[in-house]
């Protein structure tokens, strides 16, 4: 069920419950910043999910809101965690879906990294 990213922080979400380590997840990445882990219904070989360790509902939040300092260190962490799996050729698709229109299910922002085959044309 797709999710109001315009409602405040729910820090009981399931991706908060990961971060805190009270849902196992395998730990792919982490630093300051972020916390990789791999989706657990991947839609291709690779299939990471990557998530800002700030309470960020959506990119709208967390582009309004975040210090650039935690801006910079989430998109660095993205850009670790392709360069972690060889991934930068032949290359790799990140997507974030927010809100309702987007099919947002999980309210904590996370950007899908998809790899390890070729994706063929984006669809919507
Ligand atoms: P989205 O539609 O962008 O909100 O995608 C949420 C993704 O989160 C979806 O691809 C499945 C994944 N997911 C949901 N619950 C869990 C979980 O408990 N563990 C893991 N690893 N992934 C999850």
């Amino acid at each position: 069920m797709p999710i109001d990213a315009t409602l405040p922080y729910d820090d009981q979400n399931i991706f908060a419950k990961i971060l805190r380590g009270e849902i196992p997840s395998t730990k792919l990445y982490e630093d300051e910043w972020a916390y990789a882990f791999p989706d657990i219904n991947p839609q291709a070989e690779l299939h990471v999910l990557v998530i800002p360790k700030g309470a960020y509902v959506s990119w709208d939040d967390f582009s309004a809101k975040a210090s650039d300092e935690e801006i910079a260190g989430f998109i660095r962490a993205v850009g670790k965690v392709a360069r972690e799996h060889n991934l930068v050729e032949p290359g790799y698709r990140l997507l974030a879906n927010i809100g309702a229109h987007g099919g947002q299910e999980v309210p904590h922002l996370h950007v899908h990294l998809f790899g390890g085959q070729f994706l063929g044309p984006m669809i919507a």
